[in-house]
């Protein structure tokens, strides 16, 4: 979807959350591919000081139950509240009915979060401090939510990371050929499906109860961290948060935070595991959760990276398919980019398995059970 062809309204959920105060600006904020997000500068009384919030319109074409989204959000943020951190996960603020979805008259759903000042998110680990400060951001996340109960928590897009549900759409998406476009990528389609067999793994021992279904993030790329300065100091995006395994978590940061380039970098070749942050993350990340795996997840956490950059590369393909309804995109062939990006990354992951491997065991054997 490309966010310029949309007209957004936001002057009546601005009234809605902030009723007669001065708006001083509000401009686009971040690189989501899922959200609108607004940077909104208010003046909170007349000559008073200014104060900036997030806007932001959920597409409720992605989260179908939006209410499931922000009742997720508000456990989490009464949990953590608790305690005084130096992380934190940004808080909801209700609007004028003391609600905090905000419905307008287009139907578009608002919400309004504080804004964590003075920070910055990064799309790319270009220094060893940012992989381990991601590491220890999202190992701190999930230890907090370690004690909590996934069956309290919606799952906001049900299947999330089911890789069967996953193929299943590519399969389907292969099938329809919507767009017209599959002749042109048929040796993608082929990488990504030659594979299919294989990493059922992960699927087979989360059905079967042997990995323990978690609270976890569902979305830990890394620009879902926001840093101030030399420091991770918040983990945002909750919207995906509920249900899931370690492995997601884990896998989709390694899949953003330890790759030598972007995730929809142009030339796709230059798509490699980067060591040292790999290194870097592992070990910060299993520091903070080591001693709450359990003997079964520490086997399997090798398979998490290439599990969830395949996932991704069979999403990101499958909307290619379908003609770009799912994420944003700046330019047609920006899906198909993305696609081959984590098909480069997944053959990196592949040649340096066993490297990968060692690295997680001695992290883990700093903990003893
Ligand atoms: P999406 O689901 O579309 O990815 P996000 O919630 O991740 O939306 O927000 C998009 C971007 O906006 C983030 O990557 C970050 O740069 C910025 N952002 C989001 N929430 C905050 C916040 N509370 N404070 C400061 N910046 C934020
Ligand atoms: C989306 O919301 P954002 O941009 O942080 C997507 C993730 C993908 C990611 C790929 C709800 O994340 O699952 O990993 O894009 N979120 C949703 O960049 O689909
Ligand atoms: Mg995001």
């Amino acid at each position: 979807m490309d966010m310029n062809r949309r007209q957004i309204e936001y002057e009546e959920a601005i009234e809605a959350f902030f009723p007669g105060r001065e708006v001083i600006s509000i401009i686009p904020h971040g690189s989501g591919h899922i959200n609108d997000t607004f940077k909104l500068e208010i003046r909170q009384e007349t000559g008073g000081a200014r104060s900036c919030f997030i806007l932001q319109r959920i597409n409720t074409g992605v989260f179908k139950n939006p209410a499931g989204i922000i009742a997720n959000h508000i456990k989490l943020q009464q949990e953590f509240s608790a305690r005084l951190e130096d992380i934190v996960v940004p808080a909801l603020l209700p609007d004028r009915n003391g609600e905090y979805l905000f419905t307008d008259q287009q139907g578009g759903v608002w919400r309004v979060m504080e804004f964590i000042p003075g920070t910055h998110s990064i799309e790319l680990v270009e220094e060893p401090w940012q992989a381990r400060q991601a590491g220890n951001a999202f190992g701190w996340f999930a230890g907090r939510c370690s004690p909590l109960d996934p069956a309290e928590f919606e799952e906001a897009i049900p299947d999330f990371h089911r890789l069967s549900f996953r193929l299943r759409q590519l399969r389907e998406a292969v099938e329809n050929d919507h767009a017209k476009r599959l002749e042109q990528v048929r040796e993608v389609v082929d990488f990504f499906l030659q594979r299919a067999g294989s990493l059922g793994r992960i699927e087979e021992l989360t059905n079967s109860g042997e990995i323990p279904l978690r609270v976890v993030h569902n979305d830990t790329k890394i620009n879902n961290l926001l840093f101030r300065e030399r420091k991770a100091v918040a983990v945002i995006d909750l919207d995906t948060v509920g249900p899931g395994s370690l492995f997601y978590d884990y896998g989709d940061a390694i899949r953003t935070g330890a790759n030598a380039v972007m995730e929809d970098e142009p030339d796709h070749r230059k798509s490699s595991l980067v060591p040292w942050a790999f290194e870097a993350y592992t070990r910060a990340y299993l520091a903070q959760i080591g001693s709450a795996a359990t003997p079964r997840e520490r086997e399997f956490f090798h398979l998490a990276p290439v599990l969830m950059t395949y996932i991704m590369g069979i999403r990101f393909l499958a909307d290619y398919l379908n003609g770009d309804v799912y994420y944003k995109t700046a330019y047609a062939d920006h899906n198909l980019v993305r696609a081959r990006v984590q098909l480069a990354f997944i053959e990196s992951l592949e040649s340096r398995a066993s490297w990968m491997q060692d690295i997680i065991t001695d992290s883990l054997n700093h903990f003893i059970l």
